[in-house]
């Protein structure tokens, strides 16, 4: 009976799946790749987890004992107020088909992934992972929002009735290298930073979506990573965990959008385009639970990881996600 760990990372192919990856394989401290355990990142065309056959003939091919269970269908607000079903329907099929095999092929332990969108969105601030279910998430993406709670519903039954290792954790939002820069279906910060880059290279203006008031946590998806891997490694509860920096280090669009301008060197025009929708005005989350656990873990500052961000994206533009390959 070996006792190799073959941890398999579903999703492991976008934005969170890719800073895994750069950490197991870089990290020279405790995050890095231990004796004993095998890694699997696992794309898309390792095949469709919303297919119950395609998911079990994964599991039978890597015979996973732990599961990072990332995939989803993932997009910024306005492709989330325009495919609300899908949203619901393909994270739905995708979560159950990965719960129900991992229970199936008797995985010690499988951490899914939530996010601060979830919560309530009429609530008391900060944010904590005791109010999940207190009421009905922001309209803009109750879709998402349902399908991820289900997520630790499904958690406690399994653990409940069998005994299954299945936890969660909650990100806010989350940015860095591999990002999908979408101009239509990202989330902020890598839309902004390709309408900046367009506007620098072509002359144009660049316009910011909203007002610029919304306040936002962000998380760089380097820091996450590590994080995945101590709860992989040594978080305990079933109960799920919000990873995030502190709500002291809140910004506004405003302060976003300033931000990549510095980042990119724009010096030209740079306006908001208050037709379009703001979406959720805040979800400040507290991050009390995790700094329990570590308390000296250190978050790359901002304006830091929003200038590595840049210089990849830049560095990356004709094979990264842009929506024009
Ligand atoms: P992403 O960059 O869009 O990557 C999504 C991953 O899921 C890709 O590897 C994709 O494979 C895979 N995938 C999508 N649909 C699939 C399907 N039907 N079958 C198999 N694989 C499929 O997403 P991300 O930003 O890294 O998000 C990772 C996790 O973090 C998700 O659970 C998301 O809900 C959560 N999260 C993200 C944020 C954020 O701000 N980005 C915030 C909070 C939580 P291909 O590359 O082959 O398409
Ligand atoms: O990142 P984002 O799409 O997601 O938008 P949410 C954040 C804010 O940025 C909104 C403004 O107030 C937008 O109006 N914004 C300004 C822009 N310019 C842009 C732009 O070019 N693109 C985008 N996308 N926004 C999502 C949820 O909400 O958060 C998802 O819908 C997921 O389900 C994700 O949970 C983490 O933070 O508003």
């Amino acid at each position: 009976m070996s006792n190799e760990k073959v941890i398999l990372v579903t999703g492991g192919s976008g934005l969170v799946g890719k800073a895994i990856e750069w950490v197991i394989e870089n990290d020279n401290g405790k995050y890095g790749k231990q004796e004993g355990e095998k890694w699997i990142f696992l794309t898309s065309k390792d095949g469709d987890l919303r297919s119950a056959e395609a998911t079990r003939a994964i599991f039978e091919k890597y015979k996973p004992t732990h599961v990072i269970h990332l995939a989803a269908l993932v997009g910024g607000l306005f492709k989330n107020m325009k495919y609300k079903l899908d949203f619901l329907r393909d994270n739905l099929l995708i979560n159950d088909n990965i719960l129900h095999t991992a229970h199936e092929h008797k995985v010690k332990k499988v951490v899914s992934c939530l996010s601060t969108c979830v919560f309530p969105d009429k609530t008391t601030y900060p944010i904590d992972e005791t109010m999940i279910h207190n009421g009905p998430p922001h309209e803009s993406n109750f879709g998402y929002a349902y399908a991820k709670r289900l997520i630790d519903t499904q958690n406690k039954a399994y653990h409940d009735q069998f005994g299954d290792h299945f936890t969660s954790v909650i990100p806010t939002n989350v940015f860095g290298p591999h990002d999908n820069y979408d101009l239509q279906d990202s989330h902020v910060i890598p839309g902004l930073v390709h309408k900046c880059y367009l506007a620098k290279k072509n002359g144009t203006p660049f316009a910011v979506a909203g007002t610029g008031k919304p306040l936002r946590q962000f998380i760089y998806s380097r820091d996450l990573a590590k994080l995945f891997v101590w709860v992989l490694r040594e978080y305990e509860e079933i109960d799920p965990i919000i990873l995030s920096v502190g709500e002291k280090d809140e910004v506004s669009i405003k302060d976003v959008a300033d931000a990549i301008v510095k980042s990119v060197g724009f010096e030209g025009d740079y306006t908001f385009d208050t037709s379009k929708a703001d979406g959720q005005y805040k979800k400040t989350a507290s991050n009390a639970k995790l700094m329990k656990y570590l308390p000296d873990f250190q978050f790359t500052p901002f304006e830091v990881a929003v200038k590595e961000s840049t210089e990849w994206f830049i560095q990356n533009y004709d094979s990264a996600r842009t929506g024009n390959h």
